[in-house]
């Protein structure tokens, strides 16, 4: 299952190209221009799994780097201060990474 199988693949270039410059990243409203937010919670898991690339379980920091390239292989990487920006929003438990749970509650706050 692919990203752009899960939600629409122009609604996933719109929001990347609107991010595409180095610090604009904004974890909102990038959920809901790619149209996660209205996911059902297996959809919303599914998309968790995709970012999860090495199926830890969690999405960890260097995760994150490669966060919109996994909705967009030519997408840029986010920087470091957009990563640490999008792990505070996430890591509820302040364990250091984003669980499934953490990132289902992460959309809907959205
Ligand atoms: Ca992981
Ligand atoms: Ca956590």
């Amino acid at each position: 299952m692919s990203m752009t199988e899960l939600l629409g693949a122009e609604d996933v270039k719109k929001a990347v190209e609107a991010f595409a410059a180095a610090g604009s990243f904004d974890h909102k409203k990038f959920i809901q221009m790619v149209g996660l937010k209205k996911k059902s919670v297996d959809e919303v898991k599914k998309v968790f799994h995709i970012l999860d690339k090495d199926k830890s379980g969690f999405i960890e920091e260097e995760e994150l780097r490669f966060f919109l390239q996994c909705f967009l292989p030519a997408a840029r990487e986010l920087s470091a201060q957009e990563v640490k920006m999008l792990l505070d929003a996430g890591d509820k438990d302040g364990d250091g990474k984003i669980g499934v749970e953490e990132f289902s509650s992460l959309v809907a706050e959205s």
